[in-house]
């Protein structure tokens, strides 16, 4: 059937798989053909996406072992019978967007801290029933987290006990979620991990955060709104290595423990933007300099010692990864103009139209 071994959870609950992440760590995953069945609970608010997981519905082997549940994390009636099903839950659901959560912060509380509440909560009510031999064991959960946890960090690493400092809304309820996920291995002692990924990219990623929003505005030669002087540092995680980590925390991480998934490839944005106009041919002269992100965080950078030691490392260099992730977008115009679209236009204008109008050439 397989060269992997037996999945040591063998029903998963994959929570905002028809994301940007989510949607790679089902694909892969089932595409292991190791009997793993997965069922996927997302809401398809504006960045969720059926599309992303075709693969797998259209393949009849992997489609039998996969179901698909549009729902909220945060609605009780709807995740209790789920994660009574499952033998772990993987949270990616979020919202995820900084600028976002600058402009309408509320669905982040919703989400990102209620919804994590509301997924603990069935995994508390199945901790009960296997202490009273109702079923063999609770589920392990897995948090899904940030890098920005930590804040900006303008020298060194991050490591796991440093102290959290999120600064802008999305990393405050991101760090939130992780707080209520350690309480709940303190009090009730259930099954949890938490990773913090670096800043993820490759196929499939929303249009609006910087690369992808960079390369297709690129291709149709449109302006690339750079904030304030594009010296911020980021991390960067191939798609792939990011969704492979969560897995190997998922089967072999220690309970209660929190690992970053650094991605090794510290960058500025203006390098980063650089690398993919020469990579698409197209000139420098379309960066436009624009009014910066409020709070917007300098650098982040993790040490990664504690997910090595587990036994995982990243595979995907940063040249190639960023020379596929701008093929990709080449040859899925369909997905991505199908993004590009409807509401795309006001959220863009509200972002971007007085920023652009006051935009200065970026050097
Ligand atoms: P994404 O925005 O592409 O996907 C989020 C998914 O969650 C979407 O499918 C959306 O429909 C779903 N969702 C949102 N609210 C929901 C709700 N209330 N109930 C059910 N589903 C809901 O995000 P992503 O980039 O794939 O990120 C996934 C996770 O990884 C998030 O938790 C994010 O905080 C974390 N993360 C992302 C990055 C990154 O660079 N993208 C880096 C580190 C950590
Ligand atoms: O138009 C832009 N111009 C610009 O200069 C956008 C969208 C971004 N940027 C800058 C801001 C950041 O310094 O590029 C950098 C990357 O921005 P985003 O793609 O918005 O990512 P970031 O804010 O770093 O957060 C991402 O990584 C951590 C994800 O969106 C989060 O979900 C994840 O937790």
């Amino acid at each position: 059937m397989t060269g992997h071994p037996s999945p040591r959870f063998p029903r998963l609950l994959v929570t905002g798989g028809a994301g940007f992440i989510g949607s790679c760590f089902v694909r892969d995953r089932l595409a292991r053909r190791d009997g793993t069945q997965i069922v996927v609970l997302d809401k398809l608010t504006y960045a969720g996406n059926r599309a992303n997981l075709a693969a797998v519905e259209t393949d009849p082997e992997q489609s039998a072992r996969f179901r698909f549940v549009r729902g909220d994390i945060a609605d009780p009636a709807v995740v209790a019978p789920l994660v009574a099903q499952a033998d772990a839950v993987v949270n990616f659901a979020a919202e995820s967007h900084v600028d976002r959560s600058i402009l309408d912060p509320e669905a982040f509380l919703r989400t990102d801290v209620l919804g994590v509440h509301v997924l603990l909560e069935a995994c508390r009510a199945e901790a009960d029933r296997a202490a009273g031999c109702d079923r063999a064991a609770a589920p392990r959960f897995l948090q899904v987290s940030t890098d920005e946890v930590y804040g900006s960090v303008e020298s060194g690493q991050s490591r796991e006990q440093d102290r959290l400092d999120p600064r802008s809304p999305y990393s405050a309820a991101k760090a939130s979620g992780e707080l209520l996920v350690h309480s709940c291995f303190a009090t009730y002692g259930l099954d949890v991990v938490t990773t913090r990924g670096a800043n993820t990219y490759g196929p499939y990623h929303h249009p609006e955060k910087l690369i992808p929003l960079f390369i297709t505005n690129a291709i149709d030669d449109q302006q690339l709104p750079l904030y304030g002087d594009g010296l911020q540092r980021r991390d960067w995680l191939y798609v792939r290595d990011h969704a492979g980590a969560i897995g190997h925390v998922l089967d072999h991480g220690l309970a209660g423990e929190t690992y970053n998934i650094p991605g090794g490839n510290e960058r500025t944005n203006r390098q980063v933007v650089a690398t993919l106009l020469e990579l698409l041919g197209k000139p420098w002269s379309l960066v436009r300099q624009v009014e910066d992100r409020p709070g917007h965080d300098r650098r982040y950078a993790m040490d990664g010692a504690r997910l090595a030691a587990l036994g995982w490392k990243n595979e995907m260099p940063i040249e190639e990864g960023l020379a596929s992730t701008v093929k990709w977008y080449l040859a899925n115009e369909t997905w991505w103009r199908a993004i590009k679209s409807g509401g795309w236009d006001e959220y863009y204008r509200r972002q971007y139209a007085a920023r652009l109008a006051g935009s200065r050439d970026a050097g």
